[in-house]
């Protein structure tokens, strides 16, 4: 199993769209493991988006994600990183496909409404920068065996 990390940004959080973010991750069979809501300081973003220091849209960016509070998770199931981001769709969401959630919900690349890490070994660092090892809920759930063969 795998895990990934999501944050429903703050304009997903603003519009109200939390529940149908998580239930759309939920339904498709991606169980949350770890659940918080936070206002994210200047040093948690700032790390969080280390690789994009420099570029144009960084600064814009770091503003964005510490406005208004955001919802961060820990998705786990089989593939979960390359699962989440099919539901998550592309960056921009003028070109996400009409079914993922920035395709859905989104205009700009600015207001993307979702984080979800893209690759495991990120998913591995960013989830140990929001979470520790203590927030984490593991379940057996029933059923699984209709999800996964
Ligand atoms: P995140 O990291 O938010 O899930 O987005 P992606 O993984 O899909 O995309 P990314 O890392 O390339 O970009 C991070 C973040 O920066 C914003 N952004 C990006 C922006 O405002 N303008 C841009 O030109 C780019 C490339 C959107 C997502």
């Amino acid at each position: 199993m795998e895990r990934t990390l999501i944050i429903v940004k703050p304009d997903g959080v603003q519009r109200g769209l939390t529940g149908e973010i998580i239930s759309r991750f939920e339904r498709r069979g991606l169980k949350v493991v770890a659940l918080k809501m936070l206002q994210v300081d200047r040093g948690l973003a700032e790390e969080h988006y280390a690789v994009h220091k420099g570029r144009p849209f960084y600064d814009g960016l770091i503003e964005y994600i510490v406005s208004a509070p955001v919802v961060v998770m820990a998705l786990e199931g089989k593939n979960a990183v390359k699962a989440a981001r099919q539901t998550i769709g592309a960056t921009n969401p003028l070109e996400a496909a009409p079914g993922t959630i920035r395709g859905d919900y989104g205009m700009e690349i600015g207001r993307n409404l979702i984080h979800g890490s893209d690759s495991v070994e990120n998913g591995e660092t960013e989830l140990a920068l929001w979470f520790s090892a203590a927030d984490y809920a593991p379940q057996e759930r029933p059923g699984s065996e209709w999800i996964y063969e």
